[in-house]
């Protein structure tokens, strides 16, 4: 991967982004791997915290068979998470601020206290302190939601939006909780998160291990969406979203019904 222009790129992905338009993949024709696809992704989230943005966590990608046959991918991914990309629980977004949004239910940890850099996680209870369900809005900026590996990498994983439910106590068992989205009172997916590495635990250790590689700690006090159980769903206007998982509750999301302000 020679002589890849690194912001130039990053700066393409974020006036896509900012204006919500599509633009045709790039990897194949740049020659950019997944290594300097994450350099990319740095660049990227850069330029929204120079315009005052704060991290506030880590996402997981493409953590269940049924995403990665969604897109055609078959890695874990990662991506970052910012204060702006949040919305509140029960929260408007508006559908003309994005390029073609879908919804997918995912399970959230509150981060607490982290290993060092290299070591393992000692006990998921120590390294988590309360766990939530949660609704990821995802939003590629490449056309028809088609992208390789770098490509999506590149992109902050799709991150675009999303929404924390009521944080609980981290429960005995995380490993077969049933899952179910749905839009506007129709069962939209379901699932289990047992669709999540098997148990969406082993997502942390992927995030620690994986974001670690490209020298990036965890922070206490972050949010980390283990990824999602379900394929994710189209979000169209004037929609109500829910996201339930078994023991842990649900969040929920509306869509405005005509283009308006970004979130609300
Ligand atoms: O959160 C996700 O699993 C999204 C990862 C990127 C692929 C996609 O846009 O569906
Ligand atoms: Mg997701």
């Amino acid at each position: 991967m020679i002589g890849v222009d690194t912001a130039g790129v990053a700066e393409q992905l974020g006036a896509a982004a900012d204006t919500a338009t599509a633009i045709g993949q790039l990897a194949a024709e740049i020659g950019l791997d997944a290594e300097g696809a994450y350099a990319v992704q740095t660049a990227l989230v850069q330029r929204r915290l120079d315009r005052g943005e704060h991290l506030v966590g880590l996402k997981m990608g493409l953590t269940s068979r049924a995403k990665m046959a969604q897109v055609g991918v078959d890695e874990v991914i990662w991506g970052r998470l910012t204060d702006v990309m949040r919305v509140p629980d029960g929260g408007t977004v508006d559908v003309g601020g994005f390029i073609h949004p879908r919804v997918e239910p995912e399970v959230a940890f509150l981060l607490d206290r982290l290993p060092e850099p290299g070591e393992p996680v000692g006990s998921f209870a120590d390294a988590v302190r309360a766990v939530a369900p949660a609704i990821e809005l995802i939003d590629s900026r490449y056309a028809n939601f088609t992208f390789s590996l770098p490509d999506v990498i590149a992109d902050n994983a799709s991150a675009a939006a999303f929404v924390i439910g009521p944080w609980s106590p981290v429960p005995d068992g995380l490993d077969n909780l049933g899952v179910l989205l749905e839009v506007n009172g129709r069962v939209a997916q379901v699932g289990s998160t047992a669709a999540i590495l098997g148990d969406p635990r082993r997502a942390l250790d992927e995030g620690l291990r994986l974001a670690g590689r490209h020298g990036v700690r965890l922070r206490q006090g972050w949010v980390f969406l283990a990824g999602a159980a379900t394929a994710a769903v189209p979000l169209p206007p004037g929609a109500h979203v829910r996201a339930v998982v078994e023991k842990l509750g649900t969040a929920t999301l509306r869509s405005a019904p005509s283009a308006g302000g970004r979130h609300g």
